[in-house]
């Protein structure tokens, strides 16, 4: 048996490359597969979910959802750790991991499918990926399939003509902030790749290969787009950096991001799925919201709310989750 892991992934799956960073830079020896239909058997094998990423360990074992994945393989392997030892930077760390996997992947599926152009393009690059063996015809055919399929998914992230300002708003908006916070150092907590940068980084990285949002990051975020290119193989630089030299320009992405908009939205969303509704409507910032609940994420909040409470008691993490508007929303 090959002492490699396997990653079955695509280059289009933000949650697929953010594991593949994490396995680069942690050097642990891997075979990236990328999904098709002629490694569908394999993948079969072990996948309990339609889903990728999926990691199988040496020993035949499959691992799904890029969180526990990297969880998993951090608790065996954890040199160089990806968690910053201050207990305060390693919860923001999960949290920033969050709100990129759940509200970036918003900004990301919004920009890939709404507008033509972005859509064409990424079913383009699907399709050659599932069908470039069988030939031009076939990949034709797969091309219109993929848009049909994948533009009909956008209500599912929540975008539509209404939400399209919010969404596009908060896209600017992370790049403004992210500009001046990686302006002085190369990874989100300072000389080395954390969480934070792995979850963020996957929506941004698929973001910077579409033709509009791509060309958004490229005329505006020259500093993004340096941490774009270094995440897709990561190196140590140096340590993480103390809470007070990362605040003055990580405060800001916090409570105008993750407390102003993500954390209302998963209430939001976390009450619909409670009431059983099909549809809810909020209001983010100054406009409406409305979307079919997201059930997947119900979980993945009440998970960021676990490591909230195994938290609670370090010395100015409240204070922090406090300022930024994030309280309210975590410790219920
Ligand atoms: N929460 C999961 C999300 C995985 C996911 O949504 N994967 C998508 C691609 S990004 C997928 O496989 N979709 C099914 C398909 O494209 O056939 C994770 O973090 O791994």
């Amino acid at each position: 048996m090959s002492s490699d892991f396997r990653i079955f992934g695509s280059e289009l799956s933000p949650y697929s490359v953010k594991v593949r960073s994490y396995f680069r830079y942690k050097g642990l020896p891997h075979q990236w597969i990328p999904r098709s239909p002629a490694v569908q058997g394999e993948f079969q094998k072990y996948a309990k979910l339609p889903l990728v990423p999926l990691v199988v360990t040496p020993d035949g074992v499959g691992i799904q959802d890029s969180t526990p994945i990297i969880e998993q393989l951090e608790a065996r392997h954890p040199d160089p750790s990806i968690v910053p030892v201050d207990p305060t930077l390693a919860f923001l760390s999960a949290l920033l991991e969050e709100y990129g996997d759940e509200w970036g992947n918003k900004w990301m599926f919004h920009y890939r499918w709404f507008y033509q152009a972005d859509a064409w393009a990424t079913a383009e690059r699907i399709a050659l990926q599932m069908m470039g063996a069988k030939g031009p015809l076939a990949v034709a055919e797969a091309r219109t399939a993929v848009a049909e399929r994948m533009t009909g998914r956008l209500g599912f992230v929540g975008s539509s003509d209404k939400t399209r300002p919010t969404i596009e708003a908060s896209f600017k908006q992370v790049l403004v902030l992210l500009e001046a916070h990686l302006a002085k150092r190369p990874y989100l907590l300072g000389g080395r790749p954390a969480m934070a940068d792995l979850g963020l980084w996957g929506q941004l990285y698929e973001a910077a290969t579409d033709p509009t949002p791509g060309a958004v990051m490229r005329a505006s975020s020259p500093s993004v787009m340096a941490w774009v290119q270094r995440m897709v193989s990561p190196a140590a630089q140096g340590p993480f950096e103390p809470w007070d030299a990362l605040a003055p320009t990580l405060v800001p992405l916090l409570q105008k991001e993750v407390g102003g908009l993500f954390l209302p939205w998963s209430a939001a969303n976390e009450a619909a799925i409670a009431r059983d509704d099909n549809t809810f409507e909020t209001s983010l910032g100054d406009t409406g919201w409305s979307q079919t609940p997201q059930k997947y994420h119900a979980r993945s909040l009440a998970e960021i709310r676990r490591k909230y409470k195994a938290a609670a008691a370090v010395p100015g993490l409240t204070a922090i989750l406090e300022q930024t508007g994030c309280l309210k929303y975590l410790a219920e």
